[in-house]
């Protein structure tokens, strides 16, 4: 079956330009001299370890997948062509008892996803060494790497070299250590599994004005007086910041991926080399902030309304505020005229 919502917008999501296609994660696989292989074991009666030419001889199918970047980006209507993991289970011989299906890359860290089998078949997951009629570049995860259509892009693995079936879920390295939802359903918004820390622990860390070098993803800052926030290299995936006031607060490096800014007071705010993708600053106060060496894929500044098409919930940037211009290569056009018209260059 293949994606309903082929074509569609999910929640909080936006797209990019048709010639564009953001880079995320790792860059490159594992240096290695050995030739390029794809292995598919665990719970098959027929294991088999396919040499790249191999593997590409194998039947393909073409289809159309619209990519759902967990950092808010969405590139729709890509057609990738390749073996479909329902292809390989055949050749294979997958057993009753198999479940779930982790795939691991060629690359140092032997990054990792897994599925449940039943969605990744359900879902036409694919092994795909093609796109838009070429051949996938390497930093895609060329020459081969899975396609889960209907999920966060993390469920798809570049330089794909092993896949095992499994009677047990064997959680990925983003949904192990980094929280990520191991669901990824774009239309629930299943991004990150909230942490764990208490309200009180919560209110300790804030009346100090202290989260440098914390792991405190998604915590709730909502209408909180916070400036001189001491933030640098903290972990902030999904924190909320709604109309706090974080004057002079400095996020240096902090991962700020998904956070909430919304109506803040951020003026003289250090973001330097800060991680804002997907960041929500929308109606922010971002005089005097520095975001030099932010990286701000899918971040909004301002919000166009649907109906009239008009610019509402701006955030307040001007000549004050440092950002070069190479760093907007990485936003939407209206956010990136929006943010060049206010800095005046
Ligand atoms: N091997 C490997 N695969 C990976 C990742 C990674 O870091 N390493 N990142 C994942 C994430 S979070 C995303 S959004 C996509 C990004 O693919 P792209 O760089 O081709 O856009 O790859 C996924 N697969
Ligand atoms: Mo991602």
């Amino acid at each position: 079956m293949p994606d309903k919502r082929l074509g569609q917008i999910p929640p909080n999501q936006q797209t990019v330009g048709a010639d564009k296609w953001p880079f995320v994660g790792e860059r490159t696989p594992r240096e290695s001299s050995d030739p390029i292989t794809i292995s598919v074991s665990g719970l098959v009666d027929n294991p088999q370890t396919f040499q790249l030419d191999q593997f590409l001889e194998l039947p393909t199918i073409e289809q159309v997948v619209d990519i759902h970047c967990v950092t808010r980006w969405s590139k729709l209507g890509v057609l990738f062509r390749g073996v479909l993991l329902e292809e390989l289970l055949k050749i294979c011989q997958v057993q009753s008892d198999a479940k779930f299906v982790s795939l691991i890359a060629r690359s140092q860290r032997r990054h990792s996803t897994s599925l449940q089998l039943d969605q990744a078949i359900e879902n036409r997951c694919m092994i795909a060494s093609a796109y838009d009629g070429k051949p996938l570049p390497v930093e895609h995860g060329g020459p081969i790497r899975s396609i889960m259509p209907g999920k966060y892009f993390y469920k798809s693995v570049k330089w794909i070299e092993e896949i095992v079936l499994l009677d047990q879920d064997q959680l990925g390295y983003w949904e192990k250590d980094a929280g990520y939802h191991n669901h990824a359903d774009p239309w629930q918004e299943e991004r990150y599994i909230l942490p764990s820390l208490t309200k009180r622990e919560a209110a300790e860390l804030m009346q100090n004005l202290n989260f440098r070098k914390r792991e405190l993803l998604g915590i709730v800052c909502n209408d909180r007086d916070l400036n001189g926030l001491d933030a640098a290299f903290a972990l902030l995936r999904n924190a909320e910041f709604r109309n706090a006031s974080l004057v002079g607060a400095n996020f240096e490096q902090a991962n700020l991926s998904n956070a909430h800014f919304e109506n803040s007071n951020l003026q003289s705010a250090n973001f330097l080399n800060a991680d804002l993708e997907g960041a929500n600053l929308q109606g922010a106060d971002m005089r005097e902030c520095d975001l030099r060496g932010a990286s701000l894929f899918g971040a909004t500044f301002v919000r166009e309304n649907s109906q009239t098409g008009e610019l509402e919930d701006c955030a307040k940037l001007d000549s004050s505020t440092q950002i070069k211009l190479d760093q907007l290569e990485a936003l939407t056009d209206i956010q990136r005229q929006f943010v060049v018209m206010s800095v005046g260059d």
